[in-house]
């Protein structure tokens, strides 16, 4: 099974899951720093305080990426680290970490794929309102400005937001992510608020040079449970409604905004229900609908649903009354998720028709599994089966046509999963935190094998 020949082979990790040093060189704290400090919201009261101490050991990092023979490392950049107060004042020390570690990829002949926000708003921001106030859109795109400014010399390719569904409704809608906010109506506007912040953004990268723009999206197919593993099994209409319904707001209320300019009469009919669609001025579709030149694609799982008659909304998903959210029938990783590779090529292949003149790349895709380390080894054939399946998968979606540029593992290193904590553990490099030693699992030299050969 080989892959074409100029497929991008890499990883990805975002900032506050690995830097540490958060009150290094001038950062500002960011809703990750409140949130995690504040008892019960994270497993084991775990912080990025200190994480896997990336900001001070990243030529150690680098290194093993090029050994690992990583083509490319998508990474995120820490907002306020470079705007300690989310606007204005710009924190030189900030950008110059980042300028040291571009350097040092392109030293070792690895593509950097910047993402400019993954989550750690700036705190300053947040007590104006966060992602909720319209201001924070106009912030983001000044501070991506900033960003390429420094960077856009020697970087190509730029995300604008990573998963603006997850920042919205599990930090604005259950409160399971930072900001911890609970409100279905919060919730849809910051979403929106989000896609204002991409547009804007996306538009000052184009007129700047960037090479390549790219909004990252999470998504995932959406099945009845039935179709879990029989992929022609017909739904029943009502089945079939709540996985439109749920389809669209997962994914097409991101991707048809940015690549149409347009919600899904789901997205609105939500917000009439849930405070208005005031947020939602003239002319910001059309803002929104910046040139795109690819769709970052993180799949872990698919999402499963069928009709569930009275059923109140989820709170992370306003607008999902009468749906029943259920259990797939299959094999779970540790963190609970369900394990169905073709769900992946399904889901390619569907976004590839419904965006057709878009390119797609998958930008996040791995599983956490409990690992132990024997004799300095971590025989993780579980990760490695995971992989594997997922990479067939994809590369059944580009024999069927899929545009599909690249594929990039999460996670290069066990980091700080999020409410999780550090007791999942989603990297191919084993991180021990008491050491701060990296170990590559076998996963990794199985992965390092399957560059080298462009193929499974
Ligand atoms: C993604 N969900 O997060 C993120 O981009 C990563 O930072 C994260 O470490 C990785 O996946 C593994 O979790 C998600 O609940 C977190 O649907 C939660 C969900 C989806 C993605």
């Amino acid at each position: 099974m080989i892959f074409p020949e100029d497929f991008v082979w890499g990883a990805a990790t975002a900032s506050y899951q690995i830097e540490g040093a958060v009150k290094e060189d001038g950062r500002g704290q960011s809703i990750w720093d409140t949130f995690s400090h504040t008892p019960g919201n994270v497993a084991d009261g775990d912080t990025g305080d200190v994480a896997c101490d990336h900001y001070h050991r990243f030529r150690d990092d680098v290194a093993l990426m090029r050994e690992l023979r990583l083509g490319a490392y998508r990474f995120s950049v820490a907002w306020p680290r470079i705007q300690p107060d989310g606007h204005g004042a710009i924190n030189p020390r900030g950008l110059a970490f980042y300028d040291r570690l571009v350097d040092e990829l392109l030293a070792a002949g690895i593509t950097p794929y910047i993402t400019l926000y993954h989550w750690d708003l700036p705190q300053a921001l947040e007590d104006r309102g966060g992602w909720t106030d319209r201001d924070t859109a106009y912030r983001f795109a000044d501070y991506a400005q900033v960003v390429h400014d420094r960077l856009g010399d020697r970087v190509r390719n730029w995300a604008t937001l990573n998963e603006p569904w997850v920042s919205a409704f599990l930090g604005y809608g259950n409160g399971v992510h930072a900001p911890g906010r609970r409100d279905p109506a919060e919730a849809l506007r910051s979403a929106h608020h989000l896609l204002l912040g991409h547009g804007l953004a996306a538009r000052r990268l184009r007129d700047s040079g960037a090479g390549a723009v790219m909004l990252v999206v999470n998504s995932a197919p959406v099945l009845t449970p039935a179709q879990v593993n029989d992929p022609s099994a017909v739904a029943s209409e009502e089945d079939a409604a709540a996985v439109d319904r749920v389809h669209a707001l997962l994914t097409r209320q991101f991707l048809d905004p940015a690549v149409y300019g347009r919600y899904p009469d789901e997205v609105v009919a939500a917000a009439e229900r849930n405070g208005g669609t005031a947020h939602i001025r003239d002319g910001d579709l059309a803002l929104i609908n910046a040139p795109l030149d690819l769709i970052g694609i993180n799949y872990y799982n698919p999402c499963v649903v069928e009709a569930g008659p009275g059923l109140p909304a989820d709170p992370a998903w306003p607008g999902s009354e009468g749906v029943r959210f259920a259990e797939a029938d299959a094999p779970t990783t540790a963190m609970g998720w369900p394990i169905v590779p073709d769900g992946l090529s399904r889901l390619l292949i569907r976004l590839s028709q419904d965006y057709k003149q878009v390119g797609l790349m998958v930008t996040e895709n791995g599983a956490a599994f409990d690992d132990v380390v024997e004799n300095g080894r971590v025989h993780d054939d579980d990760r490695v089966a995971y992989l594997d399946g997922h990479l067939r998968e994809v590369h059944r979606a580009i024999e069927a046509g899929v545009d599909l540029r690249g594929y990039l593992v999460w996670s290069l290193l066990d980091n700080f999963e999020w409410a999780e904590g550090y007791r999942r553990r989603f990297g191919i490099v084993h991180v021990d935190y008491a050491t701060q030693e990296r170990l590559p699992k076998d996963s990794a030299f199985w992965y390092r094998d399957v560059i080298v050969r462009n193929g499974l």
